[in-house]
């Protein structure tokens, strides 16, 4: 899972970078940073990953991961190529005060910072919907008219029109099938997107009113930005201390991590043994053949039938044995729809 950090500048996206994957960029107040993205590979702290490396003590123990991109703010031209590669999108919205951006870019203001980069995603996805027709158009004039070319002008003039009312592609109802036919576009507007309002520490938890205003149309999450980078850079014990302090339950990087999995709708199963313990992401509603293509193709291919039980069983069973003695071991089909949390071992012949 790849998200971008995105937001205008100086809105503390590296500074939530940092605090996020425990990366030591600079944040400055002055000068925009260097153009090229930062990127840094997060684990997903699963606990579950950890009681069962307790459990079958392998060799190798494996996270599940999320790969981070912090980009340089919106008006200093960003690398879009990136932006459009990442599965979801974190805008981070200003929230904190300082005398010298409140000077050079006015208090803050998140509303409205929320709306112009709300502008700025269209736009983006506007120029390249309009540039496509306009070529689309040209092409049948020269009688190169095919019904791949009309399906795609039929979608992209439903894109236009939704674009043109100032609204999200995401706010568009299109079926598979069109989504498909648009795919390759990577349009800003229609990826999942996470808004992060970044407090200052001074009003971290006092921003109720305004939360509730934007969680109607957004999906929304607070940070105290700064604060949580320079928890991120202390022993868990101390930073344990700070956080309850604050009336922070779990770490930024915790918090981001789970609302990713839960608004992208993604699900973690897991292979167990004594080489490795290791944990997949699937989305919901994936069944067992798209588990085992996960983990390998060949699986996939050869997929005769997996070998199931969930972590909550095993957990109150004690042991694999215990599962098979409480009958919760399941031997489930192509079709089966994986749950968050089962445990399974492909059964394949190729
Ligand atoms: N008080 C406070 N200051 C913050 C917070 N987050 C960032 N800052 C300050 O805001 C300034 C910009 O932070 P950065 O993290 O570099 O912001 P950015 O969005 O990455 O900036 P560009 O990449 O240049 O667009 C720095 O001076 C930070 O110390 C926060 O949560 N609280
Ligand atoms: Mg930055």
């Amino acid at each position: 899972m790849k998200i971008g950090l995105i937001g205008l500048e100086k809105s503390g996206k590296t500074t939530i970078f940092n605090a996020l994957t425990g990366s030591e960029e600079a944040v400055n107040t002055y000068t925009s940073q260097k153009v090229e993205p930062h990127l840094a590979v997060v684990e997903v702290m699963d606990p579950r990953v950890t009681r069962l490396k307790e459990m079958y003590k392998p060799k190798k123990t494996i996270y599940a991961t999320i790969e981070f991109f912090d980009f340089a703010g919106l008006t200093s031209g960003s690398s879009m190529g990136l932006v459009k590669t990442s599965d979801a999108l974190a805008l981070v919205i200003r929230n904190f005060s300082n005398d010298i951006l409140d000077e050079t870019l006015g208090k803050p203001d998140p509303r409205a910072d929320l709306d112009n980069v709300r502008s700025e995603l269209i736009l983006s996805d506007l120029i390249i919907t309009e540039n496509r027709l306009e070529r689309i158009e040209a092409d049948c004039k020269r009688g190169k008219k095919t019904p791949e070319l009309q399906k795609e002008e039929k979608v992209l003039r439903k894109a236009a029109n939704k674009l043109n009312e100032d609204k999200l592609l995401r706010e568009l109802d299109l079926t598979d099938d069109e989504l498909k036919t648009i795919s390759g576009f990577q349009f800003l507007s229609l990826k999942p997107l996470l808004v992060i309002l970044n407090s200052d520490e001074t009003c971290y938890g006092n921003n109720q009113g305004l939360l509730d205003e934007l969680s109607g149309e957004y999906d929304l999450i607070e940070f105290a930005g700064g604060f949580e980078m320079e928890l991120s850079r202390l022993e868990p014990e101390e930073a344990e201390f700070f956080m309850q302090d604050m009336g922070i339950e779990t770490s930024a990087k915790e918090r981001l991590t789970r609302f990713a999995y839960d608004m992208l709708g993604y699900i973690s199963f897991f292979t167990v043994g004594e080489d490795e313990v290791r944990a997949w992401t699937l989305h919901k509603g994936e069944t067992a053949v798209d588990a085992a293509g996960t983990i390998h193709s060949d699986l996939a291919r050869g997929f005769i039938r997996a070998e199931c039980f969930s972590y909550d069983d095993l957990i109150e069973a004690g042991s694999e044995k215990g599962v098979k003695d409480n009958v919760h071991f399941r031997l489930e089909g192509k079709n089966y729809t994986l749950r968050d949390g089962d445990i399974i071992n492909v059964r394949f012949s190729i």
